[in-house]
């Protein structure tokens, strides 16, 4: 009976944990993310000092004698993220080592693509271990990059291609050329102060992900506007674009412009794309789906 007692209570525990990160975003207000951010990029060079990439396993390893530490490994490269929090612009570093690139004559995913993913997640315990379980494991499974998912994975992924889909009737999914990438990432660009579940508050990951497909050009609310393209002020985030300002951005969002006139319906030409259509003479570079004034519906 006690035995049972307790699983009840970790399980609660668990939960609760779980719940406070649920959506990667810090509930604290006045955490300095900036001097978190300085931790992180520390954390993350230490591990690749003192590990490496064993080629014949296909994993990041403790380093040994006469192996390649990551931190001198030329195929470890680093990107530069701004993150917006607390309307504070934080400078991120996020690392990759793509093992293989992937074969598909599809692009390179954006930044809101659906990405077809098997991945398996290792927290990075005190800059200088790795956590012997994964905390997460999954094989093909859709997401959408840019929304619901943690930004390393939203500026790592699209580093690689996906593969050529080799499924046969009746078969599992299958896949073959694909791209495979092992991604670290800074507390910042993952679970923040909250952590998740089993993942501390502040801690950095490591990624291993396995892009299986991709949907191009991906248009999540069925607007005929790409996710990509309703990006209107163009700085690469379209999760910050919300013309109405209805507190859903335009890449969730079919009636943009808040007028009652659904976006794909404010396509005058009818040629399937709302982004090429101007009817105001007063507004003459503001297209259709992106100007209440206009509330004509071919529909
Ligand atoms: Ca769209
Ligand atoms: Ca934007
Ligand atoms: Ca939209
Ligand atoms: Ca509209």
């Amino acid at each position: 009976m006690i035995k049972f007692r307790h699983l009840f209570l970790i399980g609660i525990i668990s939960l609760l944990t779980y719940a406070c990160g649920s959506d990667g975003v810090a509930p604290v207000d006045d955490f300095d993310f900036a001097a978190q951010a300085v931790r992180d990029n520390d954390t993350l060079v230490n591990f690749f000092k003192s590990h490496y990439y064993d080629t014949a396993e296909g994993i990041v390893k403790p380093l040994e004698d006469g192996q390649t530490a990551l931190f001198d490994d030329p195929k470890l490269v680093s990107q530069d993220v701004e993150e917006t929090i607390n309307d504070v612009d934080i400078d991120y570093k996020l690392y990759s080592y793509t093992i293989e690139q992937g074969t598909s004559s599809k692009d390179f995913p954006t930044v809101v693509d659906s990405v077809l993913v098997n991945y398996s997640g290792r927290r990075i315990l005190n800059g200088s271990t790795l956590n012997d379980t994964d905390f997460d494991s999954n094989n093909n499974l859709w997401f959408v990059l840019g929304a619901g998912v943690i930004r390393g994975w939203t500026y790592g992924i699209p580093n690689i291609k996906c593969g050529i889909n080799v499924t046969l009737p009746n078969e599992p999914l299958t896949f073959t050329g694909t791209g495979k990438i092992i991604l670290f990432i800074p507390s910042g660009l993952a679970y923040r102060n909250a952590g998740r579940g089993t993942i501390l508050p502040n801690e950095s990951l490591l990624f291993y992900v396995e892009l299986n497909d991709i949907v191009e050009n991906t248009d999540s609310d069925l607007d005929g506007v790409a996710n990509i393209l309703e990006d209107i002020d163009g700085d690469g985030k379209p999760w910050n674009d919300d013309t109405d300002e209805n507190g859903i951005v335009n890449f969730a969002d079919n009636d943009d412009d808040g007028d009652g006139v659904l976006t794909r319906n404010e396509d005058a030409n009818k040629d399937g794309d709302p982004s090429n259509d101007f009817s105001d003479p007063e507004n003459p570079t503001l297209p259709d789906y992106l100007n209440p004034n206009i509330r004509v519906s071919n529909e």
